[in-house]
């Protein structure tokens, strides 16, 4: 495993993307785009919930070299409070969407496996659930499965929102990153929002609270400084095979990410407490035809106002919320879906570990 180099950071010196920093990059690597491979997303059994995901229309990486270096392989955790953006650049980098955000604060609820492939290299990353204090069995569980990410990583992205200073939650996160010995990078995010001058003191900021293998401002809404993020990344990588297809994206069956699609919209369909007491399974997924799906699922919630809240009147909240997913679902597996939603009430399941099994959130 590489030892932490003392800190540099990039890309504050231009305004416009920077291109790869000068000197410091451990080792000799080439980067090359991620491939792009279009293929069915069903793979071998559609609708049995086991496939992955392999459709993958990724643009967002540097310029393909000749693969004129040994492989590299290795893995990176991302680690964060909530709201961060973790989801947002896990996506970003794995070149399609397969974790939701939104924009309220604990929307991943379990640790989400990425894959992005280059010519010379292959990346798994993890996205988490944000750090934060458990109030409940689901709060717990979902920081084991951020814990447990970090055990897994090669390298860690640690990232903050630019537009909010250093606080308690942040605190948090720096202890947990406090025993850790693998090369963690700073990641400044969402500075499309923020004036570049003003990163200046941040930088100043976590750095003295923490030595950083590199610190990167980037947006992962627009891709700013990705590229030379990917490339020292994978400088910190050791030699190693592609364990997985190029046009692999992620492990996560189908079943799961259509399930996530609908817990999106009805994340932001509803307010208050309602995002947080909503959970979604999916019964069933079986092909009509071969060109239409039928899908059934499933939306919990805690109790019977919520309930109502999630229907809404005569029904055109729920219907919103199908409409909106039905899209994305339909996106995501290529073909035509008839997807029927319930709602049903669960009393407190975030806090029964029989009802988190069920629905995934506990192994
Ligand atoms: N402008 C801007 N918005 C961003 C950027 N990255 C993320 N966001 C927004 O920030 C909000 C939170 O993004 P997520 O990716 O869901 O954040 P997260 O860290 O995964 O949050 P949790 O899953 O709750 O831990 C969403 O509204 C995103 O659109 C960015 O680089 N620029
Ligand atoms: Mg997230």
């Amino acid at each position: 495993m590489p030892a932490p180099v003392s800190g540099s950071v990039s890309g504050l010196s231009s305004g416009a993307t920077p291109r790869s920093e000068s000197g410091s990059v451990t080792g000799s690597v080439s980067v090359s785009a991620p491939e792009s491979v279009t293929r069915s997303v069903l793979g071998k059994e559609p609708g049995s919930g086991s496939a992955s995901v392999s459709e993958r229309t990724s643009g967002s990486a540097p310029v393909s070299e000749a693969a004129e270096h040994a492989h590299r392989f290795g893995s990176v955790a991302l680690i964060g409070r909530p709201n961060a953006g973790k989801s947002t650049l896990f996506n970003y980098l794995v070149g399609e969407k397969v974790a939701i955000v939104t924009d309220k604060p604990q929307t991943t609820r379990t640790g989400i496996m990425g894959i992005i492939t280059g010519v010379d290299w292959q990346m798994v990353i993890y996205d988490t659930p944000g750090v934060h204090i458990p109030k409940d069995r689901l709060g717990k569980a979902m920081m084991s499965s951020a814990l447990d990410a970090l055990e897994r990583a090669d390298v860690i992205y640690y990232i903050t929102d630019a537009t909010a200073g250093f606080g308690s939650g942040e605190a948090r996160v720096l202890e947990i990153l406090s025993g850790v010995t693998i090369p963690v990078f700073l990641l400044l995010n969402k500075i499309d929002l923020v004036e570049k001058a003003g990163l200046l003191p941040l930088i100043d900021d976590y750095s003295q609270r923490r030595s950083f293998a590199h610190i990167f401002p980037i947006s992962a809404k627009t891709g700013d400084n990705i590229p030379e993020l990917l490339t020292r990344t994978i400088s910190f990588f050791s030699e190693g095979p592609r364990y997985y297809d190029a046009d692999e994206m992620t492990d996560q069956p189908e079943r799961i990410i259509v399930a996530e699609f609908i817990r999106e919209k009805a994340i932001l369909a509803t307010h208050e407490e309602v995002p947080y007491a909503l959970t979604v399974y999916v019964e069933k997924m079986e092909l009509r035809r071969a060109d239409l799906m039928d899908i059934f699922a499933v939306i919990v919630v805690e109790r019977q106002g919520q309930k109502g809240i999630l229907i809404g009147k005569q029904g055109a909240t729920i219907k919103r919320i199908g409409e909106l997913a039905r899209k994305d679902i339909e996106e995501l597996l290529g073909i035509k879906v008839n997807l029927k939603l319930f709602a049903q009430v669960r009393d407190k399941w975030r806090n029964n570990v029989n009802n988190l099994r069920d629905y995934g959130l506990l192994t």
